[in-house]
């Protein structure tokens, strides 16, 4: 019987690189950076909600719904189960990264079992955000949280329901029908049009789809490096975050098993995305958040837009209490420590250290977010730097106080830091080992 049956630990190895706060930490940038040695790379949650950029030559390239490591033209691009798929925006996705020169061709794999975003799911988002029923959360509205609510319901679609197109229609018109009756007029689906571009592109879509659970572990066992390519982060997890103001998959370390069919004895290493400050894009609680000239002139530098929706960030200090929480729930082995050179020029950096209410120190992250809103954070303050860091390359060339900084996140946290970011490109990345 071949080992990935029996699920013991084969040749292969998987890593995995997660969001540690509240997403946009440069997960997108690192795959990339890693997944030159990488034969598989592997998106495991979340769906187009997720927008990661990454720079080559000056050259932008977003990635929502493919993985980021697909630039490497030797590595194969997976679609785990745990991933929803829009299905229009996976196809202009592709086309808009073929025009720039990737080429897709046998390099990409949909799992027969990811859940399908429908167009009404999305519009659906949006009139769940204009307070039909919920507080606003500040979705990206790309459907995320409607089609996981189908996939809980069980009157989702999936990819490998695309197989025998007659019982497709036919479940697809059960769940719009769902849909009119739960949201009546307010929602707009046009059937027949539906069915037709389901149609027309059901061929193209089930050349890629495949049992991923196997193909992953057969790799595996073939000795082959996958990388996993967390999406969100931690903060936005439906089960870790802060709730209700979070996504609706599970961004943590979980997710890399229950969204890729992966037994966790076969990974190794998990890195830590971490921003040398902490943004947040949505509604929510955000301790450390600024209000002042020094939260605009981290917007500003740090060009804080979303990838998706363009949206302007909330930025404040780095939160340890949070990053803590995050470290216990993932397991980190390595940080990736992002952005430093957008604190350059900052006369003091402050580094949140504890959350205290009603004057007592919190020993861990609330979940009551009323609590989370009123903590009080307690604040270390460093000197800053001015250097340049652009051409940083070993922690040797950092400046003594940007060192200093880096140390002393490592301590807080506890964890040791990997790599330190130094710009949005490729190659500016401070490889500390
Ligand atoms: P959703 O759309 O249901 O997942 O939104 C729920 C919450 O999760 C947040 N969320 C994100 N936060 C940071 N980055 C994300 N991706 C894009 C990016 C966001 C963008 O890379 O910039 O372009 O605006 C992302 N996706 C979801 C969201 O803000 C809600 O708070
Ligand atoms: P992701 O969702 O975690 O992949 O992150 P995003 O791509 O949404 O947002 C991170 C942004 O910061 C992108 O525009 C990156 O190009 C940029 N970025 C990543 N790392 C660095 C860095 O070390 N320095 C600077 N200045 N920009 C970076
Ligand atoms: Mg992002």
């Amino acid at each position: 019987m071949q080992a990935h049956r029996t699920g013991q630990i084969g040749k292969g190895r998987v890593d995995v690189v997660l969001g540690a706060q509240w997403g946009d930490e440069g997960k997108g940038k690192l795959v990339d950076i890693l997944a030159q040695r990488y034969d598989v790379c592997a998106r495991v949650a979340g769906g187009s909600n997720a927008g990661h950029t990454i720079v080559v030559d000056g050259k932008k390239f977003k990635f929502h719904l493919l993985p980021s490591g697909m630039l490497n033209p030797n590595s194969t691009g997976v679609i785990g189960n745990g991933v929803v798929v829009h299905i229009p925006t996976l196809l202009e996705e592709m086309r808009e990264l073929e025009l720039a020169g990737v080429n897709f061709k046998d390099r990409l794999k949909l799992s027969d079992r990811a859940h399908i975003v429908f167009d009404f799911h999305q519009q659906v988002d949006g009139l769940n955000e204009g307070h039909l029923g919920r507080n606003k959360i500040g979705t990206t509205k790309k459907g995320i949280g409607p089609a996981y609510s189908s996939k809980i319901l069980r009157n989702g679609l999936r990819l490998g329901d695309l197989e025998d197109f007659d019982e497709f229609v036919k479940r697809l018109t059960s769940l719009v029908e769902y849909y009119q009756r739960s949201y009546g007029d307010a929602v707009q689906i046009d059937l027949d049009a539906e069915i037709a571009y389901y149609r027309e592109v059901r061929d193209q879509i089930w050349d890629m789809t495949v049992d991923t659970i196997e193909y992953v572990n057969t790799a595996y066992d073939d000795g082959k490096r996958i990388l996993i390519e967390g999406a969100n982060a931690t903060m936005l997890d439906i089960d870790f975050g802060t709730y209700p103001y979070v996504t609706s998959s599970n961004p943590s370390i979980g997710s890399v098993c229950t969204g890729l069919g992966v037994a966790p004895i076969k990974l190794s290493s998990i890195y830590g995305t971490v921003k040398a400050y902490c943004t947040r894009v949505g509604e929510g609680p955000f301790p450390t958040e600024l209000h002042d000239d020094t939260g605009e002139f981290l917007l500003q530098k740090g060009g804080e837009w979303g990838t998706t929706t363009g949206r302007s960030r909330r930025c404040g200090w780095l939160d340890i209490p949070q990053m803590r929480y995050s470290q216990l729930v993932n397991g980190y082995t390595a940080l990736n420590l992002t952005k430093l050179d957008v604190l350059t020029g900052l006369k003091e950096v402050k580094i949140g250290v504890g959350y205290k209410s009603d004057g007592k120190l919190l020993a861990g992250m609330p979940s009551n977010l009323r609590i989370l809103s009123g903590v009080e954070v307690e604040y270390e303050t460093m000197p800053g730097w001015t250097e340049d860091l652009a051409a940083c390359k070993k922690f040797s060339d950092l400046p003594p106080n940007a060192r200093a900084y880096v140390k002393r996140v490592e301590e807080l946290i506890g964890v040791p830091v990997r790599w330190v970011g130094v710009g949005a490109g490729r190659q500016h990345v401070v490889d500390c080992l």
